[in-house]
């Protein structure tokens, strides 16, 4: 089957890079989705002399559209009925794999039938790679939401290579053992032949679970794994590598939008319609209880309560991206934070000076670029994040050294940003002397942080990340095996 497809580069999401709009007149039209993934996936079609097709949802359930093309890259959507939405993609990806993987902020939810549809999804996206994988294809797949995927394409392509980058953390083998299909996952991801991490910590924990779930041995970056048992994903021994690439953005693109006139008249213009405080402080976040939003509130409440800030002075901007409003846990963490900004706001603010501006909202990149210039302090506390680009996005759009970037140590930007105001998010004492530390450093001391960040994405942007991501493919330790089976 593999060698009458055409595509010798596919990758595989939960998602396609492009959503359908409808205009005014009832037609329709496929845009280019926002987000770091696509950006990233980009620079990489770009640089590729092959051929390129991306299996992914189309967005909307029901029926999928025919295949098509979008430039050079093939389009091969993936069906999702609204059930198998609810049960593959809200409950077993969001709802399981997503708490259970960010230390369990919240108890992960586990339903068989939620597992038993993640399996059968995951055989469809399988088989959509292996149609139009051409023969001795490189497939690389992204995310939780696919982990199966990799042993489903190896049983009925060796000829093909296979990356998996996971965008979130890997949780240590003591929670992931919570999980009542865990070797199966294992087994899953064990049909790559480079599993890419955003850090050393996550590639070991999952390392250290292949040891205790399925009795793998580990040296260094490689896991040895017998394949032996009776799971219709294992099969043969296998010699798979494991390793932190950690990705990062568009760090020249971004720099050029911030520079452009547009952006720079509408930081200004935001900063005025502020009232020109003398300190802005931003935080900017899917609405998702894993960024440690409440966390920051309540730093920010008590400085603003104890007089320690006052709202004259200090404005605080909180960007919340509506997420996941199909979920539980969020409608309730949306309806905290609510309930928080309007407490605070009520005790605090007066007319004229208003504490915290809560925008649930999306925004265009120019906006964004736009915020961040405005933004003196950056507030990225999550409690536990795979990397986090906002803060990377932070100190690449702010360039004109000015700004001071407060991080949590949870996130995977902390391992590669110590020059950040590195923060404990549980420690609301410690958040707060952070803070306050960030607005009022000396500007000079501000400036050498900022520089130093500012250079280490510049040097590892998003292109030096895919690379890496393909060379560690590239040199993986189990070459395919030539000749098709299909
Ligand atoms: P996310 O959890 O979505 O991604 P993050 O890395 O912070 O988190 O990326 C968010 C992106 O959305 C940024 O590019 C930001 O600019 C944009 N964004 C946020 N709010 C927005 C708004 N209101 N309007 C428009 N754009 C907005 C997952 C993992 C992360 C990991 C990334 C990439 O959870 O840990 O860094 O994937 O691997």
């Amino acid at each position: 089957m593999g060698s009458s497809a055409r595509y010798d580069f596919v990758i595989a999401a939960n998602r396609l890079p492009v959503d359908q709009h409808t205009n005014p007149d009832g037609s329709t039209e496929w845009r280019t989705a926002p987000g770091g993934l696509v950006t990233a996936m980009d620079s990489v079609m770009r640089s590729w002399e092959g051929n390129a097709a991306w299996v992914g949802w189309a967005g909307f359930p029901g029926e999928a559209p025919e295949p098509f093309d979008e430039g050079k890259l093939r389009l091969h959507p993936v069906p999702l009925s609204t059930k198998e939405l609810s049960d593959y993609y809200e409950g077993f990806s969001n709802d399981t794999l997503w708490p259970l993987y960010h230390d369990v902020i919240v108890p992960p939810t586990f339903h068989r039938s939620w597992w038993t549809c993640y399996r059968e999804i995951n055989q469809r996206f399988a088989e959509a790679v292996c149609e139009v994988a051409a023969e001795g294809a490189t497939v690389w797949i992204h995310d939780y939401q696919l982990q199966l995927v990799p042993a489903l394409v190896r049983d009925r392509r060796p000829d093909v290579r296979i990356g998996w980058f996971n965008h979130i953390p890997f949780p240590p083998v003591e929670l992931f053992a919570q999980l009542p299909w865990r070797s199966s996952i294992l087994r899953g991801l064990l049909g790559a032949d480079f599993l890419g991490f955003q850090r050393p910590d996550d590639a070991r924990n999952f390392g250290r679970s292949c040891r205790a779930v399925l009795g793998a041995t580990t040296k260094g970056e490689k896991i040895e794994w017998s394949g032996a048992d009776d799971d219709r994903l294992g099969g043969a021994p296998r010699t798979v590598r494991a390793a932190a690439v950690p990705i990062s953005i568009d760090a020249v693109g971004l720099r050029e939008l911030a520079d452009s006139e547009a952006v720079q008249e509408r930081a200004e213009e935001i900063r005025a319609s502020l009232g020109n405080p003398d300190v802005v402080v931003l935080g900017v976040d899917r609405l998702d209880y894993t960024k440690g939003i409440r966390h920051r509130l309540r730093a920010i409440g008590e400085l603003y309560d104890d007089g320690s800030i006052s709202p004259d002075e200090v404005t605080f901007i909180q960007v919340a991206t509506p997420s996941r409003e199909r979920v539980e846990a969020y409608r309730t963490l949306r309806e905290q934070i609510e309930g928080t900004v309007g407490r605070i706001n009520g005790d605090v603010s007066h007319l004229g000076a208003t504490a915290i501006h809560y925008l649930h909202q999306s925004y265009p990149r120019e906006e964004m670029a736009a915020l961040y210039q405005v933004a003196d302090v950056m507030l990225i506390t999550p409690l536990r994040d795979g990397m986090n680009l906002v803060a990377k996005e932070y100190v690449t759009a702010r360039h004109d050294g000015k700004g001071a970037l407060v991080l949590s140590e949870f996130t995977g930007a902390a391992q590669e940003m110590p020059q950040a105001y590195l923060c404990n998010p549980h420690d609301i004492t410690g958040l707060k002397e952070t803070i306050l530390r960030a607005i009022s450093d000396e500007p000079a001391e501000k400036e050498r942080r900022m520089k130093a960040l500012r250079r280490r994405v510049r040097k590892h942007d998003v292109q030096t990340w895919a690379q890496d991501f393909l060379n560690g493919l590239e040199s993986a330790p189990e070459r395919p095996r030539s000749g098709a089976r299909g």
